[in-house]
């Protein structure tokens, strides 16, 4: 029987997507998945080493912060810093970004935007948590302190992106722009394996994903659509059916390979919505893109907004494309 690729000889051979890469996205995905190792093995016996709950203080978004969210960002930042492919990294959960000036990190090229912990407010109670990535060429010239203008790039000039899900297993999956793969955790070998090759959003998929409690705040487009998605019509598959976590990961993954929408839209207390354009909206859009979906925030797409600062949230509309254009004609 052949056995499953790793995700170690996965990336080793997509290097070739990269004739002029010297291994450094190599090896920066190659920290990532360490990182993510550790994160995995804190999050499997959270409930044992008592770092479950709130430690009593609040990110920049005035969000309470949960133990395995600080703990989760520590692992990622210290992974990422000490193997040296990274000369900046940005964090929902810190208010600036990080300068890596070390001998080692100071001729790198890469910066990373991160979520550690995608969804904390649902690790207390054992449902799907995750970390999303995003990666970026720096712009300032290499060897030089990293500025702002490194992280605030659109969308589209992410280099790669991608999550890894704390689920029922836990998967890595990523892009590079060159389709989208999932490789699978063996706890017992301690690897990634290939299995979800060339993730695609299936056509037929009619799943709604938004949460339906915030409903009288969203603006009237909106609620049409999330109307017409109720709506009996056997021949488009409608009703939908409602399908919710509150953990973006868990949804998105679910969306991912069933096949839907997930909708985080603004309200009227919340004008531009909750979820992070660089950390949270523009991964999950070039991941949205390259599986043949599209990522919208209601009005243009989203890997083409020009962001003007770190912590900048964006209405967030992303799935099978034909859905998200109805949606956008909606609204
Ligand atoms: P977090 O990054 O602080 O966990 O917040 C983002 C999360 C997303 O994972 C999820 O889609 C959304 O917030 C849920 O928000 P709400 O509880 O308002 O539905
Ligand atoms: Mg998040």
């Amino acid at each position: 029987m052949e056995r499953p690729i790793t995700l170690g000889e996965f990336i080793v051979e997509n290097q070739k997507d990269f004739p002029y890469a010297k291994g450094e996205l190599t090896a920066l995905l190659s920290s990532i998945k360490l990182a993510g190792k550790m994160v995995n093995q804190k999050i499997n016996k959270a409930g044992l080493a008592q770092i479950l709950g709130k430690v009593g203080t609040e990110n920049i978004q005035g969000e309470t912060q949960a133990k395995l969210d600080i703990l989760a960002n520590d692992i990622f930042i210290s992974t990422l810093k000490n193997r040296g492919e990274i000369c900046g990294l940005a964090s929902e959960e810190l208010e600036d970004y990080i300068s890596f000036e070390d001998d080692i990190n100071k001729e790198a090229k890469y910066v990373v935007l991160m979520d550690p912990l995608d969804g904390s407010s649902n690790i207390d109670v054992d449902i799907t948590v995750g970390t999303i990535f995003s990666i970026y060429h720096r712009i300032s010239p290499e060897g030089t302190k990293v500025t702002e203008e490194d992280f605030l790039q659109p969308g589209k000039n992410q280099v790669a992106a991608g999550y890894l899900i704390y689920g029922t297993s836990t998967i890595l999956v990523y892009t590079t722009g060159n389709g989208v793969n999932g490789f699978t955790f063996d706890p017992g070998i301690g690897s990634f394996f290939l299995s979800h090759p060339d993730i695609k959003f299936p056509k037929e998929g009619s799943i709604y994903s938004v949460n339906e409690g915030n409903y009288i705040h969203f603006p009237k487009g909106i609620k049409k659509l999330i109307k017409w998605m109720q709506e009996l019509d056997k021949k488009e598959r409608r009703p939908y059916t409602a399908r919710y976590t509150g953990s973006l990961v868990a949804d998105f993954h679910r969306n991912m390979l069933m096949g839907g929408i997930y909708l985080y839209p603004q309200g009227s207390t919340s004008p531009k919505g909750k979820l992070r354009l660089l950390y949270e909206c523009n991964p999950m859009a070039f991941l949205t893109e390259q599986a043949g979906g599209k990522a919208s925030d209601g009005e243009k797409r989203i890997l083409d907004i020009q962001p003007s600062e770190l912590h900048e949230r964006a209405p967030f509309i992303c799935g099978n494309s034909e859905i998200v254009e109805i949606a956008e004609k909606f609204i």
